[in-house]
């Protein structure tokens, strides 16, 4: 909850190359078939690759909006174990480990630094998603997130997230961004 903004960046940035390594990982590992199958990496993130390896269900290279709605409500749904219609941080963060643990389970590996960096990471995200910072997350909440990390996914602007959509410039290159 007290979070500074500069330690909020690297953490973004740590996040995005997190998501990039597990998404490499996953990729280069044609020893185990059934990673075809698996469901969407947990691995949050920011960029096309993190997002498609997030978002992408059905593994066809593809998210339209839909598709990403139907994900994260149902990651909401699922991660709100005690049925208040809201996500604390220990449900935020428990439903997420769940898919990382699935994760590295299919891809036969031990819990390792970076797996206990993407749980910190989680508890960082649960504190941008809360943004009235009453320690829980509302649904409405997640939905602006949500329409946000799609939006800025979708470069094109063509309302589905593939490889057709060019990279954004990083953030840190231009010093004002658009609001
Ligand atoms: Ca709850
Ligand atoms: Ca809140
Ligand atoms: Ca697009």
């Amino acid at each position: 909850m007290n979070i500074t903004l500069p330690q909020h960046r690297s953490l973004r940035t740590t996040l995005a190359l997190t998501g990039v390594a597990l998404l490499l990982g996953a990729c280069a590992a044609p020893q185990s078939p059934s990673t075809a199958a698996a469901p969407a990496q947990p691995a949050g993130g920011h960029g096309q690759s993190a997002f498609l390896g997030s978002y992408d269900g059905n593994r066809d290279g593809v998210v339209p909006r839909a598709e990403y709605d139907a994900i994260r409500k149902q990651r909401f749904e699922a991660g709100d174990t005690n049925r208040d219609g809201v996500l604390n941080e220990a449900e935020y963060v428990a439903e997420f480990e769940q898919r990382l643990k699935q994760q590295y389970f299919s891809e036969g590996r031990q819990p390792d630094k970076a797996y206990e960096g993407s749980i910190k990471q989680a508890h960082v995200r649960f504190a941008i998603l809360d943004r009235d910072r009453d320690s829980k997350l509302s649904r409405e909440e997640d939905l602006a997130v949500a329409d946000k990390t799609f939006k800025s996914a979708d470069t094109n602007g063509d309302g589905v997230v593939s490889r057709n959509d060019p990279p954004a410039e990083p953030r840190a290159s231009g010093g004002n961004a658009a609001p």
